[in-house]
């Protein structure tokens, strides 16, 4: 990279800074929380949002921001459900950013919401450079993706405000390090807290909904 190639990505990021500074201080005066799920395709973003929803429907508003390359897919899964979400399509871009998220939140009525789920672009890498206005950074590593992947994709696990290990009921069948994994999370990021769930059978996911709920009661009012 080349000094000219750095000083660009260092606009673009600063200029992406603003914007989701902006949203966040939109989100605090109607006292909404947002929160930014970043992981690989696959490891049950998704699945674990819906569980979310099923959850806390009937003692939160909440709406869903979908992003994706193309489609409406998960979008669809989640107004099927009688909830709120906007599609984004980032068209071949590998992440959301945050003048996406401030033309989401442009749909949304905030009056009266509590919280808003981000799904992000399902990528290790890029996701993690561009803060959205969130709250919370919530990533997701699914056991078949494997241990290692905070080895090589460290940046996206600093940035995490928690990290769940989902599809914890197919363990057996991977050699995914259960017991070691928390020194290597804690490694990068002491802060961070960790999860263990399956969205499938619903272990764990008590842990989460403590952590939602924690974050809800906290938004000084
Ligand atoms: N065995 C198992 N499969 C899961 C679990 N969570 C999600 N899946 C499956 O993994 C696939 C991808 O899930 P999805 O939620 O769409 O992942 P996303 O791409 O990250 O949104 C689907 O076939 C889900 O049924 C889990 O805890 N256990
Ligand atoms: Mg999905």
């Amino acid at each position: 990279m080349d000094k000219r190639q750095i000083t660009i990505k260092k606009d673009i990021l600063n200029a992406n800074r603003e914007i989701a500074c902006n949203i966040r201080g939109l989100l605090d005066k109607h006292q909404v929380r947002m929160i930014n799920i970043m992981s690989s395709p696959g490891s049950g973003k998704t699945s674990l949002i819906m569980k979310t929803l099923d959850h806390f429907r009937d003692k939160y508003h909440i709406a869903v921001i979908e992003g994706d390359v193309a489609s409406s897919i998960d979008a669809d899964r989640i107004t099927g459900m009688g909830i709120q979400a906007v599609q984004i399509n980032t068209g071949g871009g590998c992440h959301l950013d945050a003048l996406m998220i401030e033309k989401a939140t442009g749909n949304i009525r905030l009056e009266q919401l509590d919280l808003i789920i981000v799904e992000n672009v399902g990528n290790l890498v890029c996701t993690a450079d561009f803060d959205l206005g969130a709250h919370k950074n919530v990533v997701i590593l699914s056991i078949p993706e494997g241990d290692d992947k905070p080895h090589k994709y460290p940046l996206i696990f600093m940035e995490a405000n928690i990290v769940l290990v989902n599809k914890i009921d197919v363990a057996p069948w991977f050699d995914f390090d259960l017991s070691s994994f928390p020194d290597v999370i804690r490694g990068l990021n002491p802060e961070a807290q960790l999860i263990a769930v399956s969205t499938k059978t619903g272990e764990g996911l008590d842990n989460w909904f403590s952590w939602v709920e924690g974050m809800l009661n906290n938004r000084g009012y």
